[in-house]
Parts: C-alpha cells; sequence; structure tokens
C-alpha cells in the first residue's frame, strides 16, 4: 500500500496485536493508535472502555460488537473486521447507529482453500492418524492393512457455499479430476459454473452424493446447523467432511454421534462452534482432523488484511466510502 500522507486526525482502536506490518500503515496515515497489546480477547467491559473515545475500531472474529458495544462508542464511524466473516458483527444495529462495517473478502480466499485442501487429504488419508503413530514410537512397519483411507482424486466433491472460497476449493479440485456438484443461496451464474465445470444441487442430494463435503457459506440464521444429524444421516458412510467456514455451521453434537455410529468416515475441522472449547468426543477420536483456526493463517494472508482493514479505516475516516463493506443482508 502506499503510504497515506498523514492528514488524517482521530484515533483507531486495534483490539489485538496484528502481524507485520502492524498498525504502522494507520499511524502513517495520521491516526493515534491505541491497541490491546495482550494477545488475548478483551471482555466486554474491556472493550467498551477501550473504545469510548475511539472514531474507528479494528476488531476480530474474537469480539462481539452489538449494540451496547457500538452505543458505548459514541464517536465511532467504523468497525473494519480483521475477517472475511462478519457473524460476530451486528451489522444492522451498527448500521442504526450510522456505523460502516468492513470485512477483508479476497485476500484470504486462496489461504483458506489451500487450507481446506490440507484438511480434505489430510481426514480422507488418516495423515492425523499416521503422524500420531509415528510420534508415539508404536509405528511397527508398512503394514497392508494399516492406515487404509478414502480415495480423494476421481471422487465427488460437494461444495457448500459457492462465494470466492467455494470457487477457490472447486478449481484446487480440477486438479484431482474430482466431479464437482455445489449448492449455494443463489445459484451462480451459468459461464461461471462452466468454467468451474461444477453442478448445482440442492442441499439433500449433495449430502447424498458427495465423497467430501466442504463447507464455504457464511453463518448467519439460515446456515446455523446446516450440517445437523438429518444431514448427516444422509451422507455416505465413507464420505468426509469438511470445515473451515464458520463452527456452528455443524451441529457438534450430532457429528461425534455420527462419527460414533459409523455413518460417515471423518471430519477435517478448522472451526468450532464454541471456539477455543472443542467438543470433547472429538478430541477423543482419531479420525477427525483438528486445526486451530488456521484459515487466513499465511504470511502473505494477514499483511493483506492488516492492509485492507488499513485502507477501510482511512477511506472512511477520510469520508469516503468504505473499500470493501460487509455485503447487505441476505
Ligand atoms: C480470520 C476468518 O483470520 O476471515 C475469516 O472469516 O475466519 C479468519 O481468516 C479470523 O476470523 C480472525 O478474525
Amino acid at each position: 500500500m502506499d503510504r497515506p500522507a498523514p492528514s488524517l486526525s482521530g484515533t483507531v482502536h486495534v483490539t489485538r496485536p496484528l502481524p507485520e506490518p502492524g498498525t504502522a500503515l494507520l499511524e502513517a496515515a495520521g491516526l493515534t493508535v491505541t491497541a490491546n497489546s495482550d494477545d488475548r480477547p478483551l471482555d466486554a467491559a474491556e472493550l467498551a472502555a477501550a473504545v469510548a473515545d475511539a472514531d474507528a475500531l479494528v476488531c476480530m472474529l474474537s469480539d462481539r460488537i452489538d449494540g451496547a458495544l457500538l452505543d458505548a462508542a459514541p464517536r465511532l464511524r467504523v468497525v473494519a473486521n480483521y475477517a472475511v466473516g462478519f457473524d460476530n458483527v451486528d451489522v444492522a444495529a451498527a448500521r442504526a447507529r450510522g456505523v460502516e462495517v468492513t470485512n477483508t473478502p479476497g485476500v484470504l480466499t486462496d489461504a483458506t482453500a489451500d487450507l481446506a485442501w490440507a484438511l480434505l487429504l489430510a481426514t480422507a488419508r488418516r495423515l492425523g492418524e499416521g503422524e500420531r503413530l509415528v510420534r508415539s514410537g508404536a509405528w511397527s512397519g508398512w503394514a497392508p492393512r494399516q492406515l487404509v483411507g478414502q480415495p480423494v482424486a476421481g471422487r465427488r466433491l460437494g461444495i457448500v457455499g459457492m462465494g470466492a472460497i467455494g470457487r477457490a476449493v472447486a478449481r484446487r479440485a480440477a486438479g484431482f479430476g474430482m466431479e464437482i456438484c455445489y449448492h449455494n443461496r443463489r445459484r451462480v451464474p451459468s459461464d461461471v459454473e462452466a468454467q468451474l465445470g461444477v453442478t448445482y444441487v440442492g442441499l439433500d442430494e449433495l449430502f447424498a452424493t458427495a465423497d467430501v463435503v466442504s463447507l464455504h457459506a457464511p453463518l448467519n440464521a439460515d446456515s446455523h446447523h446446516l450440517v445437523d444429524a438429518d444431514a448427516l444421516a444422509r451422507m455416505k458412510s465413507t464420505a468426509v467432511l469438511v470445515n473451515t467456514g464458520r463452527g456452528p455451521l455443524v451441529d457438534e453434537a450430532a457429528l461425534v454421534q455420527a462419527l460414533d455410529e459409523g455413518r460417515i468416515a471423518g471430519a477435517g475441522l478448522d472451526v468450532y462452534e464454541a471456539e477455543p472449547v472443542v467438543h470433547q468426543g472429538l478430541l477423543d477420536r482419531g479420525d477427525v482432523v483438528l486445526a486451530p483456526h488456521l484459515g487466513s493463517a499465511t504470511t502473505t494472508a494477514r499483511a493483506d488484511m492488516v492492509e485492507l482493514c488499513t485502507r477501510n479505516v482511512v477511506e472512511v475516516l477520510s469520508g469516503r466510502p468504505a473499500v470493501t463493506p460487509v455485503p447487505p443482508g441476505p
């Protein structure tokens, strides 16, 4: 990003230490930065105190931005969420108070699609179990029946949510010769379908026919527990579930039960219903691969997210439109 001439005044609060370039771009724009230097989420009272004089807020998934918090920040003009997902922000409450909400689409698409594929392959091929076996010292050598997993190449991939990340996952699947079906709130244009080689299906058909189901839908009232006991019961016993979207897309208790009953083959999860708490039934199982919300955790994605948040703050405080305002509601 070209460093903006220091022309702005105002205060921006940043709720967690940011990776490089950190707050340097905000400061270079002339803004006063207050920041939580502890790498832990602030509680509601701490956050309210921190935003009392703020004109802008850079916040994360771990911060709940609701009407009460916004009322504690009378000067606030923009909430720049350091994430593409914005289910942690009450957007209607912000809009009602004239506060702009922005997110970070695009810059973490490839990072998240790569991570979905890492989980897909690791789960299908039982890599977590294999790694633990080798590290344990108990591995006694190659065996014909050892850790036999599910094939990936040539199988059927079901993508739920065909936004930028779902599409990036589909593009990667082409290299594996997969047949790809998808479901999305709105069917994507036919030229995009043709380009990606994807077929639109209803959710029930997707769950019933896919060998891998990968979730890329935003979390909202409609998508909460999109994968519930019914959906899991429809899935093939050899199927693998991958979730790099948001934890509450999946009913974790139902997932544990389905795994216990052998109704699906495994799950690769980057996100959880009550992060950082992970359902004990998942922790106890070998056939799940559990990542600590790493979707956007690459050097370039995280740096680009910092830059995009900064540009959003600078634009709004300069009286110009945000670069990436969150999309209007469903
Ligand atoms: C963020 C994410 O890094 O962008 C998202 O929606 O889930 C992650 O990539 C995380 O939410 C921190 O705010």
